[in-house]
């Protein structure tokens, strides 16, 4: 029956546009959903909230004071392409250079404030306080 053939085919036809249709729309929404996400915070910002971290990010540490409890050990860790090594201006520690992502450990036992430089980037600056 020539009629019953057409008329399979268009429905196939619709059918297959349907789905055509559909996928369209999912396509475009999977297109324009991270478009309204919010954007995620800098790198920079996540690491300068880690407790009892300091970090050697351009040429500066972040944060540049940092404030911990007797007996805390602080890490120091360079995310830079250029070495930074952690000096005490009181001579009670010193790093050798750290290169990127190397940290440096120091355990602060008593209260005082600890004035830091790097030796390589004298200009690079902090201050840990320790209560
Ligand atoms: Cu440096």
């Amino acid at each position: 029956m020539p009629t019953n053939l057409m008329g399979r085919v268009l429905a196939v036809a619709l059918g297959s546009a349907a789905i055509l249709a559909m996928s369209a729309e999912l396509g475009f929404a999977q297109t324009t959903m991270p478009m309204q996400m919010p954007m995620k915070p800098a790198q920079q910002q996540t690491v300068a909230a880690t407790p009892n971290a300091m970090f050697m990010k351009n040429f500066n540490f972040t944060p540049t004071d940092l404030t911990v409890k007797a007996g805390t050990t602080v890490t120091w860790k360079n995310l830079d392409g250029e070495p930074h090594t952690v000096v005490n201006d009181a001579g009670l520690f010193r790093s050798a250079a750290l290169d990127q992502n190397d940290t440096y450990q120091f355990k602060f036992d008593k209260p005082g404030v600890y004035k830091i430089f790097c030796g390589i980037h004298p200009n690079m600056r902090a201050t840990i306080t320790v209560q």
